[in-house]
């Protein structure tokens, strides 16, 4: 299979992961890893947004060597002019034509007033020798014939490429194939994806969008973004390379991107995710232990050299009193009897985790749950 070009975003899409912000020497580190892993284009921030954006953007620009850069912009004329004086390649312009948006974004603007101001940004981009994307933003809730007026507008006005964007991450393999399949049959320009995971489906989204002739996809390293992020660069990496994509990706660098992101971020990513996490190649019951031993390939997609992992065996399966689990209770109140080492904290808004520290019985372990939830609603 033909290469795929991946666009990483994770120095601006993944700045919107709540929490998140990148020093210049952040960007500077990272950029230079997803350089060496093989991405082809790396989305570097907003230098629209403040002074301190456009200087940070510009300092990683000057420290750049294999990959293409891309800023990105609204579609606004100063925006467009701050992204040139970072010395970029790419400009990102990206605007959304729903309703929900035009409505709620630019307190009642219409659609042709939006068309305007993209088309003017498109042409000064151009002007100013930028090679321009163009992210119809929300296209996965925009009408279809929303969608072709401006495309159509945007390729006019000189866009490079056509990137569609499925905001809130509500494609599913039927409507994200149709769209890039309509676009790229109709218009045959470069087309790129921008796909969220709200509904944890971004990265089969990705997939589907591949297959159907999409040239650039976008990503982040551990798939931070707004919300639930976007697609993850390692597991696309990943997928892809094991699917026959001759994508070169340097699977080796895979610790060093994810420790370098999570330390810049503060974002800890679960012992059970994909490639990554610390239990994803570690064989626990007895008989899969045994099986690996004679064969890997029984229980495991690839050995976890390829991504720079080590398989773990490990056949003792703990007692429940050893079952703890790793966080430290916050409060502590009993509230039955027989169970009166009950431990629970709260992980923010909507999340507690129970801690069963003594059981009364098997049984009553459910009835004790179902009591937690029934105290807090109280
Ligand atoms: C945003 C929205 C965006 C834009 C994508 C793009 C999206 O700015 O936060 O410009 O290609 O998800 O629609 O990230
Ligand atoms: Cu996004």
């Amino acid at each position: 299979n033909k290469p795929i070009k991946i666009l990483d975003s994770t120095l601006r899409e993944g700045e919107q992961q709540s929490g998140v912000r990148f020093s210049v020497e952040d960007k500077i580190y990272i950029m230079k890893l997803l350089e060496e892993f093989g991405v082809d284009i790396i989305e570097v921030g907003h230098p629209g947004i403040s002074l301190e954006d456009e200087n940070i953007c510009r300092e990683v620009v000057l420290n750049s060597s294999k990959a293409e850069l891309l800023m990105h912009s609204r579609a606004n004329l100063e925006e467009v002019r701050a992204v040139k004086r970072t010395g970029a390649h790419w400009i990102g312009i990206w605007a959304s034509f729903n309703n929900i948006s035009l409505e709620n974004k630019f307190g009642g603007n219409d659609i042709s007033y939006v068309s305007m101001k993209t088309k003017q940004a498109i042409e000064e981009a151009k002007k100013l020798n930028l090679k321009v994307r163009f992210t119809i933003e929300d296209a996965s809730r925009t009408p279809y014939p929303t969608i072709d007026n401006i495309v159509k507008i945007a390729l006019d006005a000189g866009a490079d490429c056509i990137s569609i964007a499925d905001t809130v991450g509500i494609f599913n393999t039927e409507t994200c194939k149709k769209l890039v399949t309509y676009l790229k049959n109709r218009y045959g320009c470069i087309l790129e994806i921008h796909l969220h995971n709200d509904l944890g489906l971004s990265l089969s989204n990705a997939l589907t969008a591949i297959n159907c002739g999409v040239d650039i996809v976008d990503t982040t390293v551990l798939g931070i973004g707004e919300r639930a992020g976007i697609v993850d660069l390692i597991q696309l990496a990943t997928a892809l390379t094991k699917f026959g994509y001759s994508n070169n990706f340097n699977l080796a660098l895979v610790g060093k991107l994810t420790n370098s992101v999570s330390l810049a971020t503060g974002y800890k990513p679960d012992d059970t995710r994909p490639i990554i996490g610390k239990n994803v190649f570690t064989h626990t019951s007895a008989y899969h232990v045994k099986a690996v031993q004679s064969n890997p390939a029984t229980y495991e997609p690839f050995d976890p050299k390829l991504v720079g992992r080590e398989r773990v065996l490990k056949d003792k399966r703990p007692t429940i009193s050893e079952a703890k689990l790793p966080f430290k209770p916050s409060i502590k109140k009993p509230f039955i009897k027989g169970a009166s080492e009950l431990k629970y904290h709260t992980d923010g808004p909507g999340i507690r985790w129970v801690h069963l520290d003594s059981r009364v019985d098997n049984k009553a372990s459910f009835y004790v749950i179902q009591r937690f939830f029934d105290d807090i609603k109280n």
